[in-house]
């Protein structure tokens, strides 16, 4: 499939997934993780084989200058819906994938139409700044570690916790089927890193063993196939102190088992431009770590 040599704009990829719900119909249906400050949907896919699963939810593109992270969430979804690899086929059946891969979707069409760095929402605050960084902002030791309170700064938390649109949408939407996710997927670049909570403290959450066991081995079936290394950690040791983040959040709040956030590839050479060609190797060996990562949580049972 030649379709994953290119960052696709905003209406391109929403425009694919109102088309994978009408063929895929039955398994695909699109949903709404709320509107954005501009009045743009958060949309996204729910695949699902059958009543009663677990679920497995995927946020992708919450900084809008990380396009590796809605490719890379894009890629998997269609995995999941035409894959013939009998693993794929198997963890697309039994679980309910949510699956959002743009949840900043002003951000992402700012940074494809005026400016390439562009990481905040675009909601106007105090003076002249414009955007709040949507993961400085969930409900949860919000303004504590690593966030701003200058409105010009790309880490600005917002005036309080989901005082943006797109936060406390998709946090209400994440809220309403809390209770079934088993997995939380955070996309993110660049760095090559996976991150378990929280952001901050480096004291470890109750199932941080597990968490980190689960996390090195998926990493190291994510290095098999071109060699790319990944480093497993706590936010605070493995990245930096910093809170008011999805991840946190959901774990804290929703009490979802294992949830990690993904700092894909690279480390820094084309940092958040990552060349296209880099688009479906890094999208295959993140595919080749989630069936781990599943594989793994369900041996711990
Ligand atoms: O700073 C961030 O939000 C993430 N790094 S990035 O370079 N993509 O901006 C790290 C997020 C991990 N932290 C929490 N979830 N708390
Ligand atoms: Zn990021």
């Amino acid at each position: 499939d030649g379709r994953w040599n290119t960052y696709y704009k905003l209406d391109a990829i929403y425009g694919w997934l109102d088309t994978l719900a009408t063929r895929y119909s039955g398994v695909v249906t699109v949903i709404y993780g709320g509107t954005s400050y501009e009045g743009r949907p958060i949309k996204g896919v729910k695949i699902s084989h059958g009543p009663n699963k677990k679920a497995i939810f995927i946020e992708g593109g919450i900084h809008s200058r990380e396009w590796i992270s809605p490719a890379t969430v894009n890629y998997i979804t269609n995995e999941l819906l035409s894959s013939k690899d009998d693993k794929i086929q198997a963890v697309a059946r039994d679980f309910d994938w949510y699956i959002f891969p743009v949840t900043n979707p002003d951000g992402y069409v700012w940074s494809h139409e005026e400016f390439r760095m562009w990481r905040k929402n675009r909601r106007p605050t105090i003076g002249n700044s414009i955007g709040v960084d949507l993961n400085r902002n969930w409900n949860n030791n919000w303004l504590a570690q690593g966030s701003s309170t200058n409105p010009a700064s790309d880490s600005y938390a917002g005036p309080g916790p989901f005082s943006e649109p797109e936060t406390r949408s998709l946090s209400t939407f994440i809220s309403s089927i809390g209770d079934k996710i088993d997995l939380y997927l955070s996309f993110h670049s660049f760095g090559q890193l996976l991150l378990i909570p929280f952001g901050n403290t480096t004291e470890p959450i109750a199932n941080y063993h597990d968490a980190l066991h689960i996390g090195k081995k998926a990493m190291k079936t994510l290095s098999v196939r071109f060699g790319t290394q990944y480093v497993t950690g706590n936010i605070a040791e493995a990245i930096y102190l910093a809170t008011g983040g999805s991840i946190d959040w959901v774990k804290e709040r929703e009490q979802v088992p294992l949830v990690y956030c993904y700092e894909l590839r690279d480390r820094g050479t084309h940092g958040f431009v990552l060349p296209p060609e880099q688009i479906l190797p890094t999208s295959q060996e993140t595919m080749d770590s989630i069936l781990e990562l599943i594989h793994e949580a369900r041996e711990l049972g």
